[in-house]
């Protein structure tokens, strides 16, 4: 026995400072002794209540968190960022878990409190624990080490967003028990857990499947971890995934009564749902009943509502747009949990950014939901109900015919699931398993009539002898009584291992101003670009990697081609590498500039009054931009003191100079959203060139601004300054009074 110090989480002494990336040594410096207690699953905080954010009440949100980044379109409304009601899950598993602690640390920025790790290695068919390699053997397990190492990480981002986060991942295949016990070890808060998925999918015998599934559902229990089941494999696998509906609930029921059984409280089981369809299909008219049903079939458990891979392209448009749909239809029929893993895992490139942009369309479609059925309804009467009615009726027949058949293991041996006809009709094409075939068959014993476990989580019969009070007394206490008991194996190969990793990288992990563009793992030197290309699709993509040849981009190919026309043009998505480094520190950064503080610029204007003349300028009409630099609502130079008068949109450059001169202005501010062909631009030099001709260019300020300005270009272009997207009144004001001080030569 060993007598390991556990370092308790938290107290590991790891710094977090926002302004430094996590850094994989500290997390694996110690990590043998490392112990996160268990970790049951956690709702968000303060639900159920109208909370004011902002200007606005909301009635689905949950407590804020401490540190969070946005939405961009939150700039309208003060940077407000409402977490919605629901647990918002994202998939991370790059396969590095020294790379995926960084991007989970950005998705619980964005609001991902739910986050899924994965496995490649065809793991479900090995019958122990994996230790050793990560990547090597063709795919990546799911090790202790990297649970322990992501959990640590995760319990430092909980703190550092100040929500606790749910670390999730799969207790499948032969070695499902012995999973389940890591896992609650570990500090994983939710899993999948589900023999229906064994047997369909992984072609595992459906006895072993089962009876296993016994001792892992009782360990989950134990942990209270959120269990989710594996039915909306069903919708990815079946030809037409709307016809299996019927069977969606069947095996939801299976899996849910299952669980119950085997002790998990029905709060802790979650059904695995996806629409099952996806436009251009109807899909609200498929999928809103069958999520109806559910819901009305499954009203004690959980929803986790995800989207469906099957129709999934390459195109992240296309994804958000299905996502979306799929998010009216959560807040119709109140998901417990919103999954954003499918646009990225439909469309196989799993990327940092392509998480955070689906968790982001999340938070953006739940927060615009927000309250949506105090104002509308479910119309039970019509079509809906009628279907929803139809759906449940199916479904029944379905189960009734599995018990009329001898039970689930004869329904399964003739074929009953993933049939892709609608059920009463099948199609004959389903998934037919042999109860004596599988990976495990032969493996399953009869318990010895003195058997004995000595643990403190079991299912079923166990002799404990009479002078223990419990089994795990009879070896002092178990891993889960006493975690000090847990052995940590390291990693067992010597060439694919973490630390060899962060070798070939060592560069950029101890010197953090060295960097590559990257989209998974730490200097892939991997960059997208896009492009329209004006030919047809088979010559498009080829041209595309001429041009990234060209470029000298290394190991180019097309991840995503869209025609325009068959013969006008192509989009290209391409993906391809850069074998440079950049050095931050070499870099000359623009100067911030510090706007002067609001006092100042009043005492200021108060002593000297300053007037502007402005207008939108060209063929313009965009005047809400320029509107909230001057106007006294929105924060503009108005309300500092400053003078100015609007000579509205799409005005003549001459007209705005002998205005300036008419009134005696100071400066004259010109507005600019049209950016085609630089147009923006050449209205500047216009602007700057009619104030030199007139005479008058040195005693007056000239400033752009719109949101594809840049100052410098602006600058160049003759004006004294430039505002882009992002701008306030206070920085126009700031900059009008410091240049005035400048050219009196204050
Ligand atoms: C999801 N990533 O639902 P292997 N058990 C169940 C599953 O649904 C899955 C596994 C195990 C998506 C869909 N689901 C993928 C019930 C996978 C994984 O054998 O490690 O692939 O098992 O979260």
């Amino acid at each position: 026995m060993t007598s390991k110090k556990v370092i308790p989480a938290r107290e590991s002494g790891i710094p977090m400072d926002p302004d430094k990336r996590l850094d994989i040594r500290q997390i694996l410096d110690g990590l043998e002794d490392y112990h996160s207690p268990r970790r049951p699953w956690h709702w968000r905080e303060e639900r159920d209540q109208a909370r004011q954010v902002g200007d606005f009440t909301y009635y689905e949100t949950s407590k804020p968190l401490k540190n969070s980044i946005p939405l961009p379109g939150s700039r309208g409304f003060g940077y407000i960022d409402p977490q919605p009601d629901c647990v918002i899950t994202t998939e991370i598993a790059s396969g590095r878990f020294e790379d995926d602690v960084r991007r989970m640390r950005m998705a619980a920025w964005h609001g991902a409190d739910h986050i899924m790790v994965i496995r490649t290695a065809g793991q479900s068919h090995i019958d122990s624990l994996m230790e050793g390699t990560t990547q090597g053997i063709g795919g990546i397990p799911v090790t202790r080490k990297q649970c322990r190492a992501t959990r640590r990480a995760l319990d430092l981002i909980e703190d550092e967003v100040g929500r606790p986060i749910n670390f999730h991942s799969y207790v499948s295949g032969v070695a499902g028990p012995d999973i389940a016990v890591m896992f609650v070890e570990e500090g994983v808060s939710g899993v999948h857990q589900d023999p229906q998925y064994n047997v369909l999918y992984r072609n595992i015998n459906m006895l072993r499947s089962f009876v296993d599934a016994c001792e892992s559902k009782a360990v989950i229990a134990y942990g209270g971890q959120l269990q989710i089941d594996g039915a909306h494999n069903a919708n990815a696998t079946a030809m037409e995934a709307w016809k299996v509906m019927p069977e969606l609930m069947v095996q939801h029921a299976i899996n849910t009564m299952f669980s119950l059984k085997c002790g998990i409280k029905a709060e802790n089981i979650a059904l695995s749902s996806v629409p099952p369809t996806a436009p251009p299909a109807p899909c609200m008219r498929l999928d809103l009943p069958y999520a109806v049903a559910l819901r009305d079939f499954f009203r004690d458990y959980k929803i986790r509502a995800q989207q469906n891979t099957k129709y999934m392209e390459s195109e992240t448009r296309e994804a958000t747009v299905t996502h979306t749909l799929n998010m009216v239809i959560s807040r119709l029929t109140s998901a417990d949990v919103q999954s954003t893993i499918t646009p990225d895992e439909g469309r196989n490139v799993p990327w940092h950014y392509f998480n955070i942009n689906a968790v982001n369309t999340a938070r953006q479609s739940l927060s615009g939901l927000d309250g949506i059925r105090q104002m509308v309804e479910i119309k039970r009467d019509g079509p809906l109900g009628d279907r929803v009615r139809e759906l449940k009726e199916r479904a029944i027949l379905f189960m009734e015919e599995i018990v009329d058949s001898g039970g689930y293991f004869n329904a399964v041996e003739e074929g009953f699931f993933v049939d892709s006809a609608e059920y009463p009709d099948r199609k004959g094409d389903g998934i037919a398993r042999d109860p004596e075939g599988g990976i495990g068959n032969d493996s399953l014993f009869l318990r010895a009539p003195d058997y004995f476990a000595p643990v403190s989580v079991h299912f079923g019969n166990n002799n404990i002898p009479e002078q223990f009070e419990c089994a795990s007394e009879a070896i002092g206490g178990d891993t889960f009584q006493d975690p000090s008991k847990i052995q940590f194996i390291d990693e067992l190969d010597d060439y694919d291992n973490v630390q060899t990793r962060i070798a070939e990288r060592q560069k950029y992990y101890d010197n953090p101003q060295l960097i590559r563009p990257e989209v998974e793992f730490m200097a892939d030197g991997v960059l997208v670009l896009t492009m329209m290309l004006p030919c047809d699709k088979r010559h498009a993509e080829v041209a595309a990697l001429a041009i990234g040849e060209k470029m000298a981009l290394s190991d180019c190919e097309v991840i995503h081609s869209q025609v325009m026309h068959p013969s006008e043009g192509t989009y290209i998505e391409m993906k391809g590498k850069v074998g440079f480094d950049i050095d931050l520190s070499t870099l000359e950064l623009p100067e911030v500039i510090e706007t002067l503080s609001e006092a100042e610029i009043r005492e200021d204007i108060r002593e000297k009054p300053l007037t502007v003349v402005a207008a939108t300028v060209g063929e313009d009409e965009h005047s809400v931009g320029l509107k909230e630099i001057l106007d006294i609502k929105h924060g503009g130079i108005e309300g500092y003191g400053i003078k100015y008068h609007y000579l509205g949109t799409s005005c003549p450059i001459d007209k705005l100079v002998d205005a300036a001169l008419e009134t005696k202005a100071d400066a004259i501010l010109i507005s600019t959203i049209i950016s085609h062909n630089n147009v923006h631009y050449e209205n500047m030099r216009k602007l700057a060139n009619a104030s030199i001709e007139k005479g008058v260019r040195d005693r007056l300020i000239l400033v752009a601004g719109g949101t594809q300005v840049v100052n410098e270009t602006a600058v160049e272009s003759g004006m004294d300054a430039g505002f882009g997207r992002g701008s306030h009144g206070i920085d126009v004001a700031s900059f009008l009074v410091k240049r005035r001080r400048e050219m009196s030569g204050e």
